[in-house]
């Protein structure tokens, strides 16, 4: 099923200079580019973004990490895109990641794990909406 997925190179990731090399991993799983561009939010979007883990008590870090600096948003499709993207990802949690996936690869923990896809096709249809309206 060809389907379309939203993925963010999150603010450590651009940072630390691994944009390209994470980039050409998702190419790699024969996904094509839709949207792409470099981005820095304000904290009012992040809410937006993260609405459903606004009480959360990682939040307020999370919430300031992702305005530190730049990050790559884009829109993948492909050959089940969700599912692909988010087993490339691996584990939430960078320690946790199995041995080559990206966030094991590039996370340094807590908030700072490098990607965010999205989980589901109800949450890919949002967030595009969100960041690329013109879509
Ligand atoms: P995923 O990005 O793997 O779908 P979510 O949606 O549960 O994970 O969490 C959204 C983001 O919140 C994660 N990418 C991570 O940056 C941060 N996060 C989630 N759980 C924790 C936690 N326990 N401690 C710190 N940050 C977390």
């Amino acid at each position: 099923m060809t389907e379309r997925t939203f993925v963010i190179i999150k603010p450590d990731a651009v940072e630390a200079g691994h944009a390209g090399e994470i980039l050409a991993r998702y190419e790699g799983l024969g996904l094509r580019l839709e949207a792409l561009d470099l981005r820095t939010i304000t904290g009012e979007f992040s809410d937006l973004h993260y609405a459903e883990h606004l009480e959360r008590d990682f939040y307020p870090a999370l919430r300031q990490f992702m305005t530190s600096g730049p990050m790559i948003p884009m829109v993948l499709t492909g050959e089940n895109a969700i599912a692909q993207v988010r087993a490339l990802n691996g584990a939430t949690d960078p320690t946790k990641a199995d041995a080559g996936t990206i966030r094991a690869d590039f996370g340094e923990g807590g908030p700072r794990n490098a990607v965010h896809a999205s989980d589901s096709p109800e949450s890919a249809a949002a967030e595009i909406a969100l960041w690329f309206p013109a879509l």
